[in-house]
């Protein structure tokens, strides 16, 4: 008999509802949950696809030893765990656990188990090198919000719902529906703040697919150059008396050192290197101070820039110090289930610590991705075994040349993932896991950012396919192996021992996850973010104010004086490339989905604008050599007005031609822009370890070379 179960969709942060029809134990059909309390239907081409993924002939589906290059053979699952613990147990005992590493993918985040279960090898193993997504897209939010409010895990959301006026940096809501803000369908809600008359601005280089009249406008900003506009708005409204001196004094600290940087940054001066005319920047920072409430917004367009760290700081001070921060229709801290803020609460200068590589930290435990391959190649203590999850850093960090070249020498690299993608083409052990249909989980990932908190519990949808097994199982497993405590150890879990720390959570909020599963669909809508209790309760910092200059910017200050006057002095003509997302991908692994393969998705383009085209004597659909200092590849131009002049775009997760585990994405390979990005030491933000993955230089020429013009006779 066919059944319905409700779920919910772990690919990214909204966690839209989706209903499974079921017949023993497997899925017949995916649909979004129309009756869902919060996500209201609202789903995207990744989440009804991930069936497709579910099913997928090419997903790993029992574990694999290398044999030799590309040769893999199926071996049990005893003799899996058994070796790679060994391999593992061996690498730590001869070297120490300082040659063991891992690298955690962003799939992780929505996967409430496999977190815990990490930690818990790693932990035991002694493992110190920690890697993962998170230095390619958020690493410069957590290194902020922990310097100017006390925490990592404190970020105010804007209030859309009741905003007057919303700036949104760097994101492009209706392709990839936010990050460090869960809404399901944002556009719908964006429209409704324009309706009721709300001013919508996106800052971008790119006239993007969110623009239109009935959301907002676009200002076309230089990429990489955020910052300074974010400073001159802040000058404008000091200069023009918009700042609520009363908010600064009773609730910031260090505002004279904000004061003193913003000034030097006033409209005119920022007007070339931003790209942005002074009068608008007047105009915007004038409309921002007046509006009724004003809320504020950045992601990834400005955290992969040089200084993401600074420009989130410099973002909150647009809400602080014009009093809009905790104000109906400004930004606010949704609490959700669980207050996710005080976990966070750290001393962000207990965590950098002098290496080989110079000064660098840990942000939330990770080092920055970009320094693996030197810690591979390191002469005096190299890394020598690493454990993938859910992750695939050949493709999705920058410089695949010298990533590929250090990943060959590992003794041991062990991957869990639910396809044999580009780093697991390279893996001694491939570890079939299940996928988001195959588990339970609750939807953890959002928590302290819901724009309407609720919280879901699903349990698993269908039964796995084949011999794939859940992280905390695999891992555990190699716990036994390795003589460590494991989660097996009682035996197998119960699901209440299985969320036992879920449950510690839940309990705040007097739930738990029997509680939740008794409900009709897993799901309890939780109140909506409420101000007034931002400075009272939320903020971490040890004497309950705002910093709004922290010391530790010191160094990161000067560099931002450095940074404006490299920007200034750049010859006008030149091109940087940007990054760019389209709804048929997520990152590097959707590209197995036939489906969404289609038509213009079937292959990476450049996006050049005209007008840069046509002065390198470029045409549409031309192929192009595109370079930068660190590499260059051949690729194919489109022509696209909607950028700002100076920009290029190319779409990530491409370069696929090796991986041979993922035919439908080795036969659409597309291009990698990361092969073109810097890697090593420089190559990320001192403050966050974020890697520089968008603004960077490129050039391009036509691929073939001209004909030499024949003299004539
Ligand atoms: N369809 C789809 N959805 C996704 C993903 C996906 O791959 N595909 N990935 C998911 C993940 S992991 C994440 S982290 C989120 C990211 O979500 P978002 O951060 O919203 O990501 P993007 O849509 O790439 O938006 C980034 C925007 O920044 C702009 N930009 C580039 N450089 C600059 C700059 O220097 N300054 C400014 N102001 N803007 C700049 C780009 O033009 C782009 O429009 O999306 C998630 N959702
Ligand atoms: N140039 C450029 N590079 C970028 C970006 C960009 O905008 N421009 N964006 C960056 C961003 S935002 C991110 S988050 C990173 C992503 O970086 P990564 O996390 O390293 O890479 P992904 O491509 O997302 O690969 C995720 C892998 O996890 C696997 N997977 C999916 N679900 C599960 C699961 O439930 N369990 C297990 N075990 N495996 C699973 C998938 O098959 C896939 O192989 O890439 C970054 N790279
Ligand atoms: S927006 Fe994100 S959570 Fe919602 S269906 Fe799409 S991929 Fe899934
Ligand atoms: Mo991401």
């Amino acid at each position: 008999m066919q059944r319905e179960v409700h779920t919910f969709c772990r690919v990214c942060e909204p966690s839209c509802g989706l209903v499974a029809r079921v017949r023993d134990g497997k899925v017949e059909s995916l649909s979004p949950d129309k009756a869902h309390p919060v996500t209201r239907g609202f789903a995207c081409a990744k989440g009804i696809h991930s069936l497709d993924i579910h099913r997928d002939p090419d997903r790993l589906g029992h574990p694999l030893r290398r044999r030799g290059v590309g040769d893999f053979e199926q071996i049990g699952w005893d003799m899996a765990v058994r070796e790679v613990a060994d391999r593992l147990g061996r690498v730590r005992d001869q070297h120490g656990p300082g040659a063991v590493g891992a690298y955690i993918g962003n799939p992780t985040a929505f996967n409430s188990l496999a977190g815990p279960a990490i930690g818990s090898l790693l932990g035991q193993l002694g493992v110190q090198r920690v890697f993962g997504s998170g230095t390619q897209d958020c690493a410069n939010k957590f290194a902020g919000s922990e310097a100017v409010f006390g925490s990592s895990t404190l970020h105010p959301i804007p209030d859309i719902a009741h905003t007057q006026h919303l700036l949104i940096f760097g994101s492009n809501p209706r392709v990839s529906h936010m990050s460090f803000l869960s809404i399901a369908d944002p556009m719908s809600a964006l429209r409704e703040a324009r309706a009721r008359g709300a001013r919508i601005r996106f800052v971008n280089p790119r006239r993007i697919e969110s623009v239109s009249e009935s959301v907002g406008e676009a200002v076309l900003i230089r990429p990489d150059s955020d910052l300074y506009l974010m400073a001159a708005m802040l000058c404008e409204l000091e200069r023009t008396g918009g700042l609520d001196l009363e908010v600064l004094r009773e609730h910031g600290r260090n505002v004279t050192g904000l004061l003193d940087f913003v000034r030097q940054y006033p409209p005119e001066r920022v007007e070339r290197v931003t790209g942005i005319d002074a009068a608008q920047i007047s105009s915007m920072a004038r409309e921002f101070g007046e509006a009724e409430s004003a809320a504020v917004y950045m992601s990834t367009g400005v955290n992969m820039g040089r200084q993401g760290t600074l420009a989130y700081w410099l973002l909150q001070m647009l809400s602080f110090a014009t009093g809009n921060l905790d104000r109906r229709g400004g930004n606010l801290y949704s609490l959700g289930f669980y207050p996710a803020a005080k976990a966070g609460r750290t001393d962000p200068a207990r965590h950098f610590f002098d290496s080989r590589f110079g000064r660098i930290r840990r942000i939330r435990g990770s080092l920055p991705a970009n320094l693996l391959p030197d810690m591979i190649e390191d002469d005096q203590q190299p890394l020598r075994a690493l454990l993938v999850v859910a992750g695939n850093p050949i493709l999705s960090v920058a410089g695949e040349a010298r990533m590929r070249g250090a990943f060959e020498k590992l003794d041991l690299l062990v991957c869990l993932d639910l396809y044999r993608n580009a780093t697991g083409a390279l893996a001694d052990y491939l570890l079939p896991c299940t996928d988001m249909l195959e588990r339970p989980d609750i939807n953890l990932c959002g928590l302290g950012m819901q724009h309407q908190p609720f919280v879901q519990y699903t349990q698993a949808v269908a039964t796995p396919r084949d011999e794939r097994r859940e992280e905390w199982w695999i891992l555990a497993r190699i716990e036994q192996e390795l003589g460590l405590r494991s989660a097996l150890d009682g035996g197998v879990p119960t699901t209440a021992q299985l969320f036992g720390r879920m449950n510690h959570m839940l309990a705040h909020s007097g739930l738990s996850i029997e509680s939740l599963a008794e409900t009709e669909r897993g799901t309890v809508v939780l109140p909506a973010a409420e101000p007034g209790r931002f400075y009272s309760d939320w903020l971490q910092t040890t004497d309950r104010k705002v910093d709004c200059c922290p010391a530790l910017f010191g160094d990161a200050l000067l560099r931002a004086h450095t940074i404006f006057a490299e920007l200034e002095a750049e010859p006008e003509g030149g091109l940087k490339m940007i990054t760019l997302r389209t709804d048929r991908m997520h990152n590097s692994w959707y590209q197995n989905v036939e489906k969404l393969r289609r038509g213009k998705a079937a292959r990476s383009v450049l996006h050049v604008h005209p007008e840069d085209a046509a002065a390198r004597g470029v045409s549409d659909g031309e192929r192009v050599r595109l370079s930068s200092p660190q590499g260059e590849l051949e690729i194919e131009v489109s022509l696209d007005p909607d950028l700002r002049r100076g920009s290029v775009a190319l779409t990530h997760g491409g370069g696929r031609e090796s991986t041979s585990g993922m035919r439908v994405a080795r036969r659409y390979p597309g291009q990698n822009p990361n092969s073109l990005l810097p890697t090593g030491p420089g190559s990320f933000e001192p403050l966050s370890n974020q890697a520089f993955m968008t603004g960077v230089p490129v050039e391009i020429e036509p691929a073939m070379p001209q004909p030499v013009p024949q003299p004539a006779g």
